[in-house]
């Protein structure tokens, strides 16, 4: 399949011919169509919180979030521009929701998972339940469910929104539509699905649901407890650290159909083994400094920055402090049409 053939001006004529007629020949484009490995345009990149941060504090005075009904700025890969792609499949944004400001309620055919990363005191509504947001949160916003934020708190709000916008754009299977309200009505008390679906425990006549998690904050707190008792076990894995994917409690599948979700603990002076795999994959340290080596460039990383790895590229990370980082790709959708590979090389 990486042969190319030979041009000759009784076929160039031919492509010529054909061209005018909607038809191309197959044997002049196969091999870039089917690579040997994946070859993405999607390039290694990482975005600093504290340049971030400062933009965005700009653009919050430059217009409100109601007028921009989301204030945010897109992290778009250098290799990706002008399509808001973060990975070929994957949307990241950094959005700011200042004190006192709403973000008015709509819903979209789009996933969204919000990952805190400063203040707290603001809130998402979903599904006719509020949660309050502080900094390592994982929120969800599942695909056609009215969502809406507000800041009653004092301080400026920022988390990362990762959607799976090109997936969707891919499909052609946009919906999107505005409640005509600042918020949605509330309908249950906040901590609702945490108590139903957060502890181990479901309700016992539950039927069926979504192919998303029905808890929809999963607190940091609980995480970084986990991690902090797998650290105490010891064993980390060579590749991962410990490393945990956020999950479904009605399937067992990731929390998201879309969207896999990760929180991994990388030990002081750690260094994982050379990894890699086909879901491109946007990092977000939490805790800690660090550097991860990814293809031939290496990037030095502390809390709140952004940085992604693209499919089958191979990625070391070592750890300075103890680390903590949260992690999303495409994973399960790779997974359910049997295309997902990993390469642990002899780890
Ligand atoms: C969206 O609904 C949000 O609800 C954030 O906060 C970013 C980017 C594109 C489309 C919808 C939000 C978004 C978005």
């Amino acid at each position: 399949m990486e042969h190319a053939v030979l041009d000759t001006p009784e076929r160039r004529a031919f492509y010529a011919a054909i061209d005018g007629e909607n038809l191309s020949a197959l044997w002049t484009n196969m091999a870039a169509l089917i690579t040997p490995e994946p070859r993405s345009a999607c390039r290694p990149f990482l975005w600093r919180f504290d340049a971030i941060r400062a933009r965005m504090m700009e653009a919050g005075a430059l217009i409100t979030a109601k007028e921009a009904e989301r204030r945010v700025l897109v992290l778009e890969n250098p290799g990706l521009r002008g399509q808001s792609k973060i990975t070929t499949s994957l949307y990241a944004g950094i959005q700011l929701v200042m004190p006192g400001e709403v973000a008015p309620a709509h819903r979209h055919t789009q996933s969204a998972l919000r990952f805190v990363l400063e203040g707290r005191g603001a809130h998402t509504a979903v599904g006719g339940e509020k949660t309050m947001m502080e900094p390592g949160d994982f929120v969800i916003t599942p695909s056609m469910q009215w969502h809406d934020h507000g800041n009653a708190s004092p301080d400026p709000m920022f988390w990362l929104d990762g959607l799976d916008i090109p997936v969707v754009q891919f499909l052609d299977a946009s919906f999107a539509e505005g409640l005509g309200e600042d918020e949605q009505p509330i309908t249950k008390p906040t901590g609702d699905s945490w108590a139903r679906y957060g502890h181990n425990l479901l309700p016992v006549d539950l039927k069926r649901s979504s192919r998303t998690s029905p808890i929809f904050n999963y607190p940091y707190a609980h995480s970084r407890e986990a991690l902090e008792r797998m650290k105490a076990a010891g064993d980390p894995d060579p590749c991962h650290g410990f490393k945990l994917r956020y999950t479904n409690p009605v399937t067992g599948d990731h929390a998201m159909p879309t969207m896999g979700t990760f929180l991994q603990l990388l030990p002081k002076g750690f260094a994982t083994s050379r990894y890699r795999s086909t879901d491109a994959t946007v990092f977000v340290p939490v805790e800690g400094r660090g550097r991860s080596r990814i293809g031939e460039e290496t990037f030095a990383w502390g809390p709140r920055d952004v940085f992604v790895v693209p499919s089958w590229k191979s990625v070391t990370h070592e750890a300075d402090d103890e680390a903590v980082l949260f992690s999303y790709s495409d994973r399960p959708i790779q997974e359910k049409l049997d295309l997902w590979r990993e390469d642990r090389g002899n780890a």
